[in-house]
């Protein structure tokens, strides 16, 4: 196959797009799919600062690379989870991708504020999975509120947005289906949140971070259950490999057509938000669940401890 662009070999097929790209011309395919989403979503201006949510695996170090390839005022937030023989691995790729870019970095340590990921295992009587992004999601939005930013980027690709519609329309969550979205607007204690891949799938983000020599950090986490839209993921790899584009196509409708008839369900779900008494942060209950999370577990390693 020869490369759309410059008639060179082909390195990467893409039959979604009815074409294919060299080395030297996929790059630029990556770049044009970002300047899309960010320009036709309103995502964020070069004026603006924007907040990058960084795990060390292929999708986040790619946007990262990428937004400030674009020139964007961009910064790097990575959570160390606390999780032993894993989350200093993930880490290390983060500092190291960064000092080699010269990119800003902040790191939150979940051990330091008082609940580290094995603890949540230990002592929570929930998956560890969903307290965990959920924990993810309030330091990531608290951080990027304290700090000023404009935005909070997050590297959520494709295949990773049709796998989560998928299951919201499964259950017809109407509440998550009128939220779900490659920009969710700033409201009253959360900060706008974009996700400048959604146009771009897990395969294509994959070859971009090899051509790009970026370090990433595969090792999966050992508390991973393996369920996360996993099954999801190979549905649609199924019926993407029979009708490429069908993926996109899925997305685009839903966000054209779909998304507008589920629109405002959510104010009637949701109710009045104050800031928590403890951390600030948005909540319905005078202290959020995350800072109730976090007590729960300190009061259980008290008591295990007495
Ligand atoms: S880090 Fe946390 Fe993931 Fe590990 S404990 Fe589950 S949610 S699998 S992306
Ligand atoms: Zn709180």
């Amino acid at each position: 196959m020869k490369c759309t662009r410059c008639k060179a070999l082909a390195c990467v097929a893409l039959p979604s797009h009815h074409s294919g790209f060299c080395k030297d011309c996929y790059p630029l395919f990556f770049t044009k799919q970002v300047e899309t989403a960010i320009r036709r979503e309103k995502m964020f201006t070069r004026d603006e600062r924007i907040l990058v949510a960084l795990s060390g695996g292929k999708d986040s170090l790619a946007l990262m690379f990428e937004l400030n390839l674009q020139g964007y005022d961009v910064t790097g937030l990575h959570i160390d989870l606390g999780i032993p023989n894993s989350s200093e691995k993930a880490r290390k790729k983060v500092e190291d991708f960064c000092d080699l870019h010269g990119l800003n970095l902040e790191v939150f340590e979940m051990e330091k504020w008082g609940l580290p990921i094995p603890d949540v295992k230990a002592h929570v009587n929930r998956p560890v999975c969903a307290v965990c992004g959920k924990m993810k999601r309030h330091h990531f939005n608290r951080i990027a509120r304290e700090g000023g930013y404009d935005a909070l980027a997050t590297g959520h690709n494709l295949d990773d947005e049709v796998a989560r519609l998928f299951a919201n329309t499964l259950r017809w969550d109407t509440a998550y289906l009128s939220d779900q979205g490659p920009v969710l607007p700033a409201s009253e204690g959360f900060v706008r949140k974009v996700k400048p891949l959604f146009r771009l799938s897990e395969f294509e983000t994959a070859n971009y971070a090899f051509l790009k020599g970026i370090e990433i950090h595969s090792d999966p986490c050992p508390y991973a259950s393996g369920a996360s839209f996993t099954h999801h993921k190979e549905l649609w790899g199924e019926l993407e490999h029979r009708s490429p584009g069908q993926k996109f196509q899925f997305y685009q409708g839903f966000l054209k057509k779909g998304k507008p008839a589920f629109a405002g369900l959510e104010e009637e779900i949701g109710a009045e938000l104050a800031p928590c008494s403890e951390c600030g942060s948005p909540t319905s209950a005078e202290i959020c669940s995350v800072c109730r999370i976090k007590k729960a577990v300190a009061e259980s390693k008290a008591k295990a401890a007495a």
